[in-house]
């Protein structure tokens, strides 16, 4: 391993790719940070550029201490190019270039393909941001303000990680689509964020939660496998990438364990044990399992969709090119060329849904779909056990692959969250069964008040068990100006 875990701090742009000797590079990329800046001002988080946010900086890639703590007023984070080392002699993991020495440059052959798999991976990054940028001023605590932020800054750092990759590799085209990173709006109707699930709103913080867990772990699986990419410069980018992703993710499961757990103590010292008793569990300031479990469906079926078709030529062409490999491709023994093998693949035929044997080529976003799913259940999984550990008779659980969906083989599939098949007009009379109806987003927009008092929590959420960076309860997370 060539160690580079350097950062030039003197630079603007905080970076171990050596920019201050690629001068085009640094113009470039100088040239879009105010661009940048602007953005991060007008579709960031509203109302808190001037505060103080204690934030973890990624300073290196060094594994045993990549980052550093301290307060920063968002607008001046300093975010930066961080490149996972240099595997020596690494070759293709995958493909028909299986074995080759992986590419330092762009192959000429796979640059549109390449290219197309950078600017989806950085449109959601930015979208992200924008989708919660009024988040902050519902925040249950400071805790959770400083997460929030924690995960838009780095969020904003993975846009840069892109537009690094295309600036850098992609001449003029890269500089252009850098500049349409910035040009898109999450739910804009003229120029809308590229993938379904973020030009959706992320109203509140149970959605911000369910958000990080589900389409942050999305982003966790796409990354995976671009990690494994062929391309060189983009899996050392995505290998770091996935370091702070888990923070990310953790903010998620433990958002809506915390809930969870707030809800069952109150409903315990209330006498209430029917978890569907709405009324008086409302009533008390905490919301329902039940409801719980629609924003789950909501957002689990949304992030299903961003896998793209289950059988897709797309997936098939950018791992016969070694650029986008499977989850964990190089711990998996077969040949990593999937050559005459078969993947099943769940179907809906003649009303009935079965497993039907397609070429493991072409089910690639199928598998990938099915490893995240298996991913999710362990988080659910957890969960369950908070709601059991309080003596609660309820148990979540993942909505079936064809409920609510959108993109791939369930499109106009009319199902419910076990799997019912149903005509259309069924479906739409019992759907706010299964997703957040008018009343459930009235209750929940009322209960989200702010509470901003130090080491203070909303009363529908129980306090971390331990502090960010090992602060005590008490710490100020936020300074608010
Ligand atoms: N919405 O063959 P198909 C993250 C389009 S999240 C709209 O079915 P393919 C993060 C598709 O573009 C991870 N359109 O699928 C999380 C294609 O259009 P064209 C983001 C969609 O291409 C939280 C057509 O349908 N990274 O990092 O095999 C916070 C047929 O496509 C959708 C990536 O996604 C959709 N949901 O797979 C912050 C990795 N799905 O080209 C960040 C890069 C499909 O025919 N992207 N379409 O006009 C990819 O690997 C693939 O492009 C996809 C789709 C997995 C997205």
């Amino acid at each position: 391993m060539t160690m580079n875990i350097h950062v030039n701090y003197d630079d603007l742009i905080p970076n171990n790719v050596d920019l201050s000797n690629d001068p085009k590079l640094k113009r470039a990329l100088e040239k879009w940070h105010p661009g940048y800046i602007n953005w991060w001002k007008d579709m960031g988080p509203e109302g808190f550029q001037t505060a103080d946010v204690y934030l973890r900086t990624a300073v290196s890639v060094d594994p045993k201490g990549w980052a550093k703590f301290g307060y920063v007023k968002m607008p001046e984070y300093r975010w930066g190019i961080l490149l996972a080392p240099q595997v020596e002699d690494r070759t293709v993991p995958f493909g028909e270039h299986k074995g080759e020495l992986a590419w330092q440059d762009v192959p000429g052959e796979y640059r549109a393909m390449l290219r197309r798999l950078i600017v989806i991976q950085g449109d959601t990054e930015p979208a992200s941001v924008e989708q919660q940028r009024y988040l902050g001023k519902t925040a249950p605590s400071l805790y959770d303000m400083r997460n929030l932020f924690q995960v838009n800054v780095e969020e904003g750092r993975h846009l840069w990680a892109m537009v690094y990759l295309l600036q850098r590799y992609f001449g003029r085209d890269g500089r252009e689509e850098a500049e349409g990173l910035l040009a898109r709006r999450s739910g804009d109707a003229d120029n809308p964020r590229m993938l379904g699930a973020f030009n959706e709103k992320t109203p509140d913080w149970l959605s911000f939660f369910m958000f990080t867990f589900f389409t942050d772990r999305d982003g966790k699986m796409q990354l995976e496998s671009l990690a494994q990419s062929g391309f060189d410069p983009l899996s050392r980018t995505t290998r770091f990438m996935l370091t702070e992703e888990a923070h990310h993710m953790f903010v998620g499961e433990s958002g809506i364990a915390r809930t969870i757990e707030r809800t069952c103590e109150v409903m315990k010292a209330n006498g209430i044990d029917d978890p569907h008793g709405k009324e008086r569990i409302r009533a008390l300031g905490v919301i329902d399992l039940p409801t719980i479990q629609k924003k789950l469906n909501l957002h689990y079926s949304l992030s299903l969709d961003l896998f793209g078709s289950e059988v897709s030529t797309n997936a098939a062409n950018a791992f016969n090119a070694g650029l986008k490999g499977r989850y964990q491709e190089t711990k998996i023994e077969d040949d990593h060329m999937l050559r005459d093998v078969t993947y099943p693949v769940l179907e809906l035929k003649d009303g009935k849904f079965v497993t039907v044997d397609e070429p493991a080529l072409a089910a690639l976003n199928g598998r990938l779909r099915d490893d995240y799913s298996a991913d999710c259940q362990k988080g659910v999984t957890r969960w369950n056990k908070v709601i059991e550990k309080a003596g609660v008779n309820f148990e979540l659980k993942l909505s079936h692959p064809a409920f609510h969906r959108y993109i791939g083989g369930f499109t106009n599939v009319y199902a419910s969250p076990t799997g019912e098949l149903m005509d259309k007009a069924a479906w739409e009379k019992r759907k706010g069964e299964w997703l957040p109806n008018t009343d459930d987003m009235d209750f929940i927009y009322h209960l989200m008040q702010p509470e901003y008092g130090i080491g203070k929590y909303a009363n529908w959420i129980s306090p971390p068990k331990v502090g960010i960076d090992n602060k005590p309860g008490d710490f100020e997370y936020v300074k608010l100006a």
